[in-house]
């Protein structure tokens, strides 16, 4: 076909995935793709884009005042959305399929830079559907994300994948005691047909502060002014006041973007992400990590995929999820369910009762298994190995 980024070899194999895609419905770990374009990194290490700039990431606790503050919080959120959806395109050539993780999947790390220690902790918490959840903290700058996420697919006749992201990201800053509540994004993924998949973003995603402050960011494929594609505008305003922003930031989420006053034409601060080089995450070694860690748990699945040796791919995916449904069977004749290491279950969260409404956000948390929440006691209990590296 024109335009094709099939390999000559894969064209059978990409003709007949795309025949399967256009039947189903819901979960998108459960397709099996042609090894083209599958990567070998889990899901689970994508909770890491929320901090590769740490420095962005704890400027909001330097701000005295909450405007501002607000504002320092929407631009780390907006210079988080490059690496979150268009980094694997970037680094190798198209979005990939990841790995589809287990339940108990760990991906541990830190970022060690000018803003001091950045850790991560992301663990699977359901696997029937995905579930991930999260906590990113730096302790000097007392400054904590917590998140949680699923997804959802449709795809349409023309081959465009939707996603809607079910779950959602809490931001805690100590020293104002603040919270504000982000929403995720829907996307969809074009280029399926021609093998060269990539994300755009769609409609608005909200952030909501416990201040009074909401930030509204409209995505637009196309642009509306520029014609420039990933382009978006944002609006910071006091809660309920959207036709009188205090701030509207513009351009294009995958590039620049410039701040301004008001409705004015003042810019009073521009992102380009070429001056924000981003923090390399330190992940221990495979040999130092548990087996429950996820790149000492896929490193045969991965080491397979790099090589585009299918059939090692899938026998060694294969045992992991044998494994891992003999697991579940011992639980369930044990009458137990998997504990998990770093989050707990629960049927709601006061932060998210009290912001959720603002935005007329409804928690579906029955599609999630629940609630995540971050658990300090579990975290401080957790095995000697993940201890070693906090
Ligand atoms: C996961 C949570 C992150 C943001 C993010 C970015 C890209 C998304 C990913 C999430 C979920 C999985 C995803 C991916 C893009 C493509 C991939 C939807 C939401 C799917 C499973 C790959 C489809 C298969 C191709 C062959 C078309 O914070």
């Amino acid at each position: 076909t024109e335009g094709s980024s099939v390999p000559p070899g894969s064209k059978g194999s990409w003709a007949s995935f795309l025949k399967s895609i256009t039947s189903f419905s819901g979960d998108l770990s459960s397709l099996t793709a042609p090894p083209f374009i599958l990567s070998g990194v889990s899901l689970v290490e994508y909770s890491s884009y929320w901090a590769e700039h740490p420095s962005l990431f704890v400027a909001p606790a330097k701000e005295k005042d909450p405007a501002k503050r607000a504002l320092a919080v929407l631009t780390w959120f907006i210079s988080t959305l490059k690496q979150q959806y268009s980094s694997r395109n970037e680094h190798l050539g198209s979005e990939k399929k990841p790995l589809n993780p287990f339940l108990g999947e760990l991906f541990l790390g830190r970022w060690q830079d000018e803003a001091g220690t950045t850790q991560l902790v992301s663990e699977q918490v359901c696997h029937h559907p995905p579930v991930t959840a999260y906590c990113i903290w730096n302790g000097e700058h007392g400054v904590r994300l917590q998140g949680y996420n699923g997804q959802k697919a449709s795809i349409s006749k023309a081959l465009t994948i939707h996603i809607k992201q079910i779950g959602h990201a809490l931001l805690h800053i100590d020293e104002f005691n603040e919270d504000y509540l982000i929403t995720l994004p829907s996307l969809h993924i074009e280029g399926v047909y021609g093998g060269a998949p990539y994300v755009e973003l769609n409609k608005s995603s909200f952030i909501q502060s416990s201040s009074g402050y909401t930030a509204k960011i409209d995505y637009s494929g196309k642009g509306w002014l520029s014609g420039k594609k990933n382009s978006f505008t944002a609006t910071l305003y006091h809660e309920g006041r959207e036709k009188d922003p205090l701030y509207t930031i513009d351009g294009q989420w995958t590039g620049s973007f410039s701040t301004k006053e008001g409705k004015s034409k003042n810019v009073i601060a521009s992102y380009d992400p070429a001056k924000h080089p981003l923090t390399k995450l330190v992940v221990a070694s495979i040999e130092e990590q548990d087996e429950m860690e996820s790149r000492r748990a896929w490193q045969k699945v991965a080491h397979a995929i790099s090589k585009g040796d299918m059939d090692t791919t899938s026998a060694e995916k294969s045992r992991i999820e044998n494994e891992q449904r003999a697991l579940r069977v011992k639980e369930k004749e044990d009458g137990r369910e998997w504990n998990r290491f770093f989050f707990t279950r629960a049927k709601s969260d006061p932060v998210l009762d009290a912001l959720a409404p603002k935005l007329g956000e409804i928690i579906e948390s029955d599609k999630t298994d629940g609630v995540w929440l971050w658990d300090a006691e579990k975290a401080k209990n957790s095995k000697p190995p993940f201890k070693n590296r906090s």
